[in-house]
């Protein structure tokens, strides 16, 4: 069965795509234009009522939710070792991780990029400098774990948190303190960036920066 990603360059959908060619999974990548609004057109609405991206459909179901899709894929392709076994300890701290990515450093994000919706316009600057201590209050846990447990978020072991972690980082970029501010998640961020897989996803969605 085909396998589709809707994404938008340089978004959320960055790992599920970052994911899908470091799995070596087939699929057919559909990018949508922001500019155009075509993530808010009836066609893909009818798929993601949300109006967002990523949106996976793998066999046959629609799958939304970068960090769960991220999950799921490491799942189907345990050969690439990419999460701990489930049950044991190491897989409660790889789902702790993700869960924290999720729930902390994407909505701080989502304040920082869209802050109107937090608490209406006239409350966008209080909003952004919210969410940048968030975020950068995030970076210094984040190193604090590495100095303590690097190389990867769980030690020697590469997983599908450090693909999370390293598009989270990305967000970053143009922010007033990007986080590969801190030279431990430059150092994590630039091992990242070395697979083969990270200068194809740039490739296809045509991204040239913080490289
Ligand atoms: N929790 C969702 C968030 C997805 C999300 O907010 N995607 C953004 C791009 S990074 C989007 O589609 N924005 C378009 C909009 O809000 O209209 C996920 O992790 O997949």
């Amino acid at each position: 069965m085909r396998t589709t990603l809707y994404g938008s360059p340089s978004t959320a959908a960055l790992v599920v795509h970052w994911l899908l060619l470091e799995l070596q999974i087939e699929h057919e990548l559909v990018l949508l234009d922001f500019d155009k609004r075509e993530h808010k057109d009836a066609a893909y609405l009818a798929l993601n009522p949300a109006g967002l991206v990523p949106t996976l459909v793998l066999d046959g179901q629609v799958l939304t939710e970068a960090a769960a899709i991220a999950l799921h894929l490491a799942d189907r392709h345990p050969e690439a070792a990419l999460l701990p076994a489930p049950g044991t300890a190491d897989r409660a701290e790889a789902y702790r991780w993700m869960f924290w990515c999720a729930n902390t450093v994407q909505p701080a994000y989502r304040a920082w990029f869209y802050p109107q919706e937090m608490a209406g316009p006239e409350h966008v600057d209080a909003t952004r400098q919210r969410a940048r201590e968030r975020l950068e209050g995030a970076w210094q846990h984040l190193t604090e774990h590495l100095s303590t447990r690097g190389p990867y978020v769980q030690g020697e072991s590469l997983s599908v948190v450090d693909f999370m972690l390293v598009m989270l980082m990305r967000w970053s970029r143009n922010m007033p303190t990007p986080s590969d501010t801190w030279p431990a998640l430059k150092a994590y961020a630039d091992r990242l960036k070395a697979r083969p897989a990270f200068a194809e996803v740039y490739r296809r969605e045509g991204i040239t920066d913080w490289r």
